[in-house]
C-alpha cells in the first residue's frame, strides 16, 4: 500500500485574478504594491464613513510612494485592486458576504461576491506576487475557545503564506495569550515594529513580549529576503502599535470590552458574526473612542506597510557577514 505525499502547492492561475491597470503595471516593472483588506471596509467598520476610509487607505500608500490593492472578490472574480465603483459596492452593499480563505473557490464557481478577510486576502495577494499586505487587526482565538473551538482561519493561513503582514497585533475581544501560542506552533515569524511589547490594537501594548524587534521598514525587508532564501513559505506578521497617544484609553477598554463580551454571551453569538458583533458593541460602549483608536492603528500599519514595500523594491544592500 502507498500513502499519499504531501499535498501539492501549485501556483494560483494568473488568469483567474483579476489585477487592476495600476496593480499589474507596478507588479511588472518591480515597483512596490500593498494589498490592503476589504472585510475592515465592509464588516469591520460602520457605514457611511468605510468608504472615505477605504479611499483614505488608498491615498496613504500612494503618498508613500507604493501602489494600492485593495482585494474583494466581486461577482466571482477575485480582484487585486478595486476600481472605485467596485470600491463602492464594498462598502455599500449590506449584503456582501465575508469570504475566508476557503470560500475563495466556491465564490468564484458560483458567481458570488464578498469583502476578503485576511486569511482570503493575504492567500490572493500573494497568488498574486504582492509581498506585503497591511491589515488592522489580525483574526485570531476566540476567548472560551476550549468549548467553541472558535480559531480563526487567519493563523493556519498565515502558516503557509509568504507575505509580510502588518497589524497592530489582535483585538481584546480574543484571547491574546493562546493567540500567540498558536502563532509560534503555526511558525508564523513575529516581530515588533520599534517595541519589545506584542501591540494590544487599541491600546499600546497587549502586555505580552514579543520574541523580535526591528527597527526600519528595511530590516522587514531583509526578514523577507531571508525568508526567501530558506524557501520558507510563512508570513511575517509585523506588529505595529498605537502610539500611546492615540490608543484607547485602558479602563475604558476594559470596562467595554467586559460589556461587549457579555452582550455577546447572551445573545449567543457566535461563528462568523462574533467578531463584527463585538466591534460595534465596543464603538457603542465606548462612544466612538475605539472606532477612532482603531483608525489611528490601521493608518499607521497602512504607511509602514507602504514604506516596507518601497524597501523590497530597493535593489538588495550588500551583505555582511561571511
Ligand atoms: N479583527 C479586527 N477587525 C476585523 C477583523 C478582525 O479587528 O475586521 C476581520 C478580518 O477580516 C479578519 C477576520 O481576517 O475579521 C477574522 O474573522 P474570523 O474570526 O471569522 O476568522
Ligand atoms: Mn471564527
Amino acid at each position: 500500500m502507498t500513502t499519499p505525499g504531501p499535498p501539492v502547492r501549485r501556483p494560483a492561475s494568473p488568469g483567474r485574478l483579476r489585477l487592476a491597470p495600476e496593480v499589474g503595471e507596478a507588479l511588472a516593472a518591480g515597483r512596490p504594491v500593498v494589498a490592503l483588506e476589504s472585510t475592515i471596509i465592509a464588516h469591520g467598520l460602520p457605514r457611511p464613513g468605510n468608504l472615505e476610509v477605504a479611499l483614505e487607505l488608498e491615498d496613504i500608500v500612494r503618498r508613500q510612494g507604493a501602489c494600492p490593492a485593495t482585494i474583494a472578490v466581486v461577482d466571482g472574480v477575485p480582484c487585486i485592486g478595486l476600481a472605485a465603483d467596485q470600491l463602492r459596492r464594498v462598502a455599500g452593499d449590506v449584503s456582501l458576504r465575508k469570504l475566508g480563505r476557503r470560500d475563495l473557490a466556491a465564490a468564484m464557481a458560483l458567481g458570488a461576491s464578498g469583502a476578503t478577510t485576511v486569511s482570503a486576502t493575504a492567500w490572493l495577494a500573494a497568488a498574486a506576487g504582492v509581498r506585503v499586505f497591511s491589515t488592522g487587526g489580525l483574526g485570531g482565538v476566540h476567548r472560551g475557545f476550549a468549548e467553541s473551538f472558535d480559531e480563526s482561519a487567519d493563523l493556519s493561513v498565515l502558516s503557509s503564506t509568504p507575505i509580510a503582514v502588518v497589524s497592530a497585533g489582535v483585538k481584546s475581544i480574543l484571547d491574546v495569550t493562546a493567540t500567540l501560542e498558536r502563532l509560534e506552533t503555526l511558525s508564523v515569524t513575529v516581530v515588533g515594529y520599534r517595541t519589545s511589547m506584542f501591540p494590544g490594537f487599541y491600546l499600546h501594548s497587549s502586555g505580552h513580549r514579543v520574541d523580535w524587534t526591528v527597527a526600519s521598514p528595511s530590516e522587514v525587508a531583509t526578514i523577507l529576503r531571508s525568508q526567501d532564501a530558506l524557501g520558507v513559505c510563512s508570513a511575517v506578521l509585523v506588529a505595529n502599535p498605537v502610539t500611546e497617544a492615540d490608543q484607547l484609553d485602558p479602563e475604558l477598554h476594559d470596562r467595554a470590552l467586559a460589556q461587549a463580551l457579555a452582550a455577546a454571551g447572551e445573545e449567543g453569538i457566535s461563528g462568523q458574526r462574533l467578531t463584527p458583533y463585538l466591534l460595534t458593541a465596543l464603538v457603542e460602549a465606548t462612544g466612538g473612542a475605539s472606532l477612532a483608536a482603531n483608525l489611528a492603528a490601521v493608518r499607521g500599519n497602512v504607511r509602514l506597510g507602504a514604506d516596507i514595500a518601497v524597501a523590497l523594491a530597493r535593489p538588495e544592500p550588500p551583505r555582511s557577514g561571511p
